[in-house]
């Protein structure tokens, strides 16, 4: 590509980005996609990278491979933040939730974290397009989720980084097989980083022509009126935890059990 040009004329609006999570926030809300590098050093990297396979294994074991691979599962691991204290500090990276709330007004939750193996050389379960909110056809001016894909390993274009169709969370309708292939492109990130996406952009894993796994894991945060893929507070402690995680994490926004209950936790509450 040649020089991007810097002169301008006949513009009466232009937006202001003061920081690089704006910078971030401003192009994840226009093409629905960007990358957000979490600060993580290279032995921390390590050891999260070390922990994903010790839990992956303990997850094989106690759920079983053929009932993993029937239920088409064997490749994901279900609310590691509830198995190992790595991942739920990954979910409260504070610079990702500093992202989310720019890009979330008001509250937000975290409704799953997976981790997700693309493994060499064979199909996985997110190897189709999809959106994180599936089977979805509508467009909000804001977004209702945000998912957050963290790279454990660098993502190639040979390992079949995340395919993405820029600002297709614009659109209700999945595009045409034409559009898809003139548009589609592949989102590089080194180990390390989050692919911040608005959720309702469609995408995909590629297939991974290496030797190597592809890891990743994927979190999505959205406001509290949809329901959690696990429940998360009655899968973990709560003592540890600071206000802030316990209302990231929903345990504000569980459902009341009983009118008493709705009531008791209204009381004192103006509005
Ligand atoms: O593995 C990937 O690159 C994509 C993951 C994905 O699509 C998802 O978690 O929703």
């Amino acid at each position: 590509m040649n020089n991007i040009p810097s002169k301008s004329y006949g513009i009466l609006q232009q937006k202001k980005t003061k920081s690089v999570i704006n910078e971030i926030a401003e192009q994840v809300v226009n093409v629905g996609y960007s990358i957000l590098d979490a600060g993580y050093t290279a032995a921390e990297l390590q050891s999260l990278s070390e922990e994903f396979d010790q839990i992956h294994r303990r997850y094989v074991k106690t759920y079983g491979e053929s009932n993993l691979r029937n239920a088409n599962e064997f490749h994901t691991i279900r609310s590691p933040l509830t198995q190992g204290k790595p991942f739920l500090d990954l979910a409260l990276n504070e610079k990702l939730l500093s992202l989310i709330k720019k890009l979330i007004p008001g509250k937000f939750i975290l409704n799953q974290q997976n981790g997700i193996t693309n493994p060499p050389q064979e199909a996985y379960n997110q190897d189709a397009w999809h959106r994180d909110l599936p089977y979805q056809h509508f467009v909000s001016t804001k977004p209702l989720a945000v998912n957050a894909l963290f790279c454990l390993d660098d993502f190639t274009y040979e390992n079949g980084a995340t395919f993405v169709l820029p600002a297709s969370h614009k659109s209700e309708a999945f595009p045409s097989e034409r559009y898809i292939l003139n548009n589609a492109i592949q989102v590089e990130a080194r180990a390390g980083s989050f692919i911040v996406l608005d959720c309702m952009m469609f995408h995909a894993g590629g297939y991974n022509k290496t030797k190597s796994a592809r890891r990743a894991v994927n979190h999505l945060f959205n406001i509290p009126y949809f329901k959690q893929q696990i429940n998360i507070p009655k899968n973990m402690e709560s003592a540890d935890l600071s206000d802030e995680a316990k209302d990231v994490l929903g345990f504000n926004y569980m459902e009341p059990a009983s009118v008493s209950e709705y009531l008791s936790k209204r009381a004192g509450k103006a509005l």
